[in-house]
């Protein structure tokens, strides 16, 4: 049984759904046609949404479907400059292959002479730092956390099920949907998992969410998504991660010990969950079917049917 909505929530979300089935079905109309070519003329330009590195993000609207997507210009030549065609290419490669209902949806991507857009599915209620940063006191209550670390769980088991490890989950790579769900986005630091991935020139994540073994440029599996979730889970609850420092040698000195400071009022079950999770040696971290069960996400958000289990993406 799913959960009862209001009568105008519930024709807002069956309109979204038509719509988001308008724009799938000319996606696919176009590429079983061989004019899989979308053009920038295609779409109304919005607002924008935000700059990434290496270009600029506008709410933007399809014009037959009236449908909302999130258009990412990247600019070639930044591209190039930075080297980051390789990235980008395995970026579109693997987030439009990755179908779930917390994955930030890649629909489409087009080029012209300067520029490769990405149409992205687009996440009405923006990025999770700036919700958290807006709670009092900058942390979620309990109830909340449970969701999203359940959703990030879920969103990043359908990773690993893809051999994909993600890399750089932080509340900056995650967005909120318009029903206020989690969507987890940037795939750019993400790989293929080839069952132990090769050192990198560069350590990419983010610094306070790095594992160990990136700290120490070991080689790593899709356990470091896991350490991520641990970092997650304690940063939504206490509004900082846990190992952060006055310098960055110092940070990854406590990274590479996991010693862990709860305030006071953190629960039991949270600091059971996050202590399972934030675990040096990968084999010994809790994997993410065990994270979606464990009692502290059980006790906030059970799944009260067949109804509220994960979806396999349209
Ligand atoms: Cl790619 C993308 C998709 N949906 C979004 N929704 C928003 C947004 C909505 N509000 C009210 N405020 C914002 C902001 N932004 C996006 C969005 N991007 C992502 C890009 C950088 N972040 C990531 C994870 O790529 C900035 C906007």
């Amino acid at each position: 049984m799913s959960r009862m909505e209001p009568p105008q929530q519930t024709s807002l979300a069956h309109e979204t759904e038509l719509m988001e089935r308008r724009m799938l079905e000319e996606i696919k109309r176009r590429r079983d046609a061989g004019q899989d070519s979308w053009a920038l003329e295609d779409f109304e330009i919005g607002c924008p949404l935000g700059r990434g590195k290496f270009g600029r993000v506008y709410l933007a609207r399809e014009k037959i479907t009236k449908y909302p997507v999130a258009l990412k210009l990247l600019v070639k030549n930044e591209l190039v400059k930075h080297e980051m065609e390789e990235q980008l290419t395995r970026e579109i490669e693997i987030q439009s292959h990755l179908k779930h209902e917390n994955i930030l949806q890649l629909l489409t991507y087009f080029v012209d002479e300067k520029r490769v857009f990405l149409v992205l599915e687009y996440a009405s209620k923006g990025e999770l730092f700036r919700e958290l940063n807006a709670q009092k006191h900058r942390r979620f209550e309990e109830p909340k956390c449970a969701k999203y670390i359940y959703q990030v769980a879920s969103a990043l088991q359908a990773c690993h099920d893809c051999q994909v490890i993600h890399r750089d989950i932080k509340p900056e790579n995650i967005l909120i949907s318009a029903r206020g769900d989690i969507k987890i986005a940037d795939f750019g630091w993400s790989v293929h998992n080839s069952s132990q991935t090769k050192r990198r020139k560069t350590i990419c994540g983010t610094e306070h969410y790095l594992a160990p073994e990136m700290v120490k440029n070991m080689e790593h599996t899709h356990l470091v998504d896991n350490w991520c979730v641990g970092i997650l889970c304690y940063e939504l609850l206490v509004g900082r991660t846990p190992f952060e420092s006055k310098s960055s040698p110092e940070a990854f000195r406590r990274i590479c010990k996991a010693h862990i400071d709860f305030p006071p009022y953190i629960g039991t079950l949270a600091r059971d969950l996050i202590t399972k999770l934030l675990q040096v040696k990968p084999e010994d971290r809790l994997c993410l079917k065990e994270v979606m069960m464990h009692p502290f996400i059980v006790k906030h958000w059970p799944l009260k049917s067949v109804d509220d289990a994960p979806k396999p993406a349209k």
